[in-house]
């Protein structure tokens, strides 16, 4: 099995963003029978070069996952958060670039939403078998995070990646160093690791 796994450079101030790091991390261990490739994604909006979906679209073309899952931070996140849908929206803060979307689509003439395509239900359970609180989520938001899953979701059941069999995205809450600065709720990074480890390897289980 290939899996891509993404995360996403800092963004709104911060230097650091656990979703990179995580993926980062887990792209470096050893997972018996996955082979596991990590890219990096800017915060930035849209389909040009430079774009968070231009990058994923590159190395999905480049590695050919059978799986794809994305990470993104959210400051707001007390759980492990497995998001369950995407919408059709971009309406958010200044990305890194400082462009600033209102009230506009993802995908002209796509579908107003898609659902993710994991088992989140088995990887929720999983990471909480390893006492880390994870929670399914039907909000992405309508920022980055959102968007690259829109696009995931529509790359792979419009054709233009069918090998894509499942792909999905999980938020993961802030850092205690980031909410020492900015407050608000954190996991240490070890606890994410964990209980994402764990949902990664219950796929390996056969998908449905
Ligand atoms: N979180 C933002 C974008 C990048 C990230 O890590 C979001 O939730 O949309």
């Amino acid at each position: 099995m290939r899996l891509l796994l993404t995360g996403f450079e800092p963004f709104g101030g911060s230097d650091v963003n656990p979703s990179a790091r995580l993926a980062e991390h887990l792209a470096h261990e050893q997972w018996p029978g996955m082979s596991v490739a990590f890219r990096l994604l800017p915060v930035v909006t849209g389909t040009e070069s430079g774009s968070a979906r231009a990058a994923l679209a590159e190395s999905i073309a480049k590695v050919r996952p059978d799986v794809t899952v994305c990470f993104g931070e959210s400051a707001r996140a007390t759980h492990v958060t497995f998001e369950r849908v995407a919408v059709n929206l971009r309406d958010g803060p200044e990305d890194n670039a400082g462009v600033r979307c209102a009230d506009v689509p993802v995908d002209e003439g796509g579908p107003a939403a898609h659902f993710v395509t994991l088992p989140v239900r088995r990887m929720s359970a999983a990471c909480e078998g390893e006492g880390v609180p994870a929670v399914l989520s039907t909000s992405a938001g309508t920022f980055l995070c959102n968007e690259v899953l829109y696009a995931l979701l529509e790359g792979a059941a419009s054709g233009r990646w069918p090998f894509v069999r499942a792909a999905g995205f999980i938020h993961v809450p802030q850092l205690p160093e980031q909410a020492r600065v900015r407050g608000g709720p954190s996991m240490p990074f070890d606890h994410v690791v964990r209980g994402v480890r764990a949902s990664v390897f219950s796929l390996l289980v056969p998908l449905g």
